[in-house]
């Protein structure tokens, strides 16, 4: 089998959770970086649709992170990063749907909101890119944070006095969760490295809230413990 290729986007949680999988089963890939605003049109072409991350794996081409995290733990059994039983997996795959599909949709249109509330050219446009990629409204910003904030008391009262989601084992639910929780606050600097202009639009009052402080510790911890590696650009 020849390296497989992924294609990424460096800030994005989506394709955060695929490359800390690849450290995870020190699996080699050729990396390549997905540009905003640049690399659209051949994304859609190559693939149907205009998200990344897509990996490219013999003659194989797979957009969707959950899709290339099934295609990694067929390939590379081990280390496993599911746990033993259909119970805790059945488990593992509700915390990754919200995740995905509420935590990390929901706390993007606040990081819009942020980016379309700075007065500075260069985050008008950005904001204006992802609010009309994503859909953006005011109504819907303020939607977002009651499900976030549910999502935050949810998480803080699953992970009391345990250290991981599901099973005693770190799982595919965590490294999902974990960089979700990054366009709240943004992972410390020597995990993943950001420009200050970066970290302060990941800044919400969320990621500050002193009720949440221990969900965002145990992310740190998360990526103290488990990531590998630095992340760099
Ligand atoms: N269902 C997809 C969603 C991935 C996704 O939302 N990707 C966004 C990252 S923020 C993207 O590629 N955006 C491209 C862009 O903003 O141009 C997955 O799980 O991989």
């Amino acid at each position: 089998m020849s390296k497989p290729k992924l294609i990424s986007m460096y800030g994005s949680p989506w394709s955060e959770r695929v490359r800390w999988a690849f450290a995870f089963k020190k699996m080699p890939y050729e990396k390549q970086n997905y540009e905003a605003g640049v690399d659209e049109a051949a994304v859609k072409k190559l693939t149907g649709q205009a998200m990344v991350p897509v990996l490219i794996a013999d003659d194989k081409v797979i957009p969707d992170s959950s899709a290339i995290l099934d295609w990694l733990e067929e390939t590379r059994p081990e280390p496993p990063l599911l746990p033993k039983t259909a119970k805790e997996r059945a488990l593992v795959t509700l915390w990754e749907e919200v995740a995905l599909n509420a935590l990390g949709i929901h706390t993007r249109v606040m990081f819009v909101g942020r980016l379309l509330r700075i007065d500075d050219p260069e985050a008008q446009k950005w904001g204006k890119y992802y609010g009309e990629k994503y859909g953006y409204s005011p109504f819907e910003e303020e939607q977002s944070r009651l499900t976030v904030t549910r999502i935050l008391t949810s998480l803080k009262e699953t992970l009391r006095g345990r250290e991981y989601l599901v099973a005693d084992t770190f799982t595919r639910a965590d490294l999902t969760v974990a960089p979700m929780l990054s366009l709240l606050k943004a992972v410390p600097q020597e995990f993943f490295f950001l420009t200050p202009e970066e970290q302060f639009v990941r800044l919400d009052p969320l990621g500050q809230d002193p009720r949440f402080a221990a969900v965002f510790a145990w992310r740190d911890r998360m990526y103290k413990n488990h990531r590998g590696e630095v992340v760099k650009p």
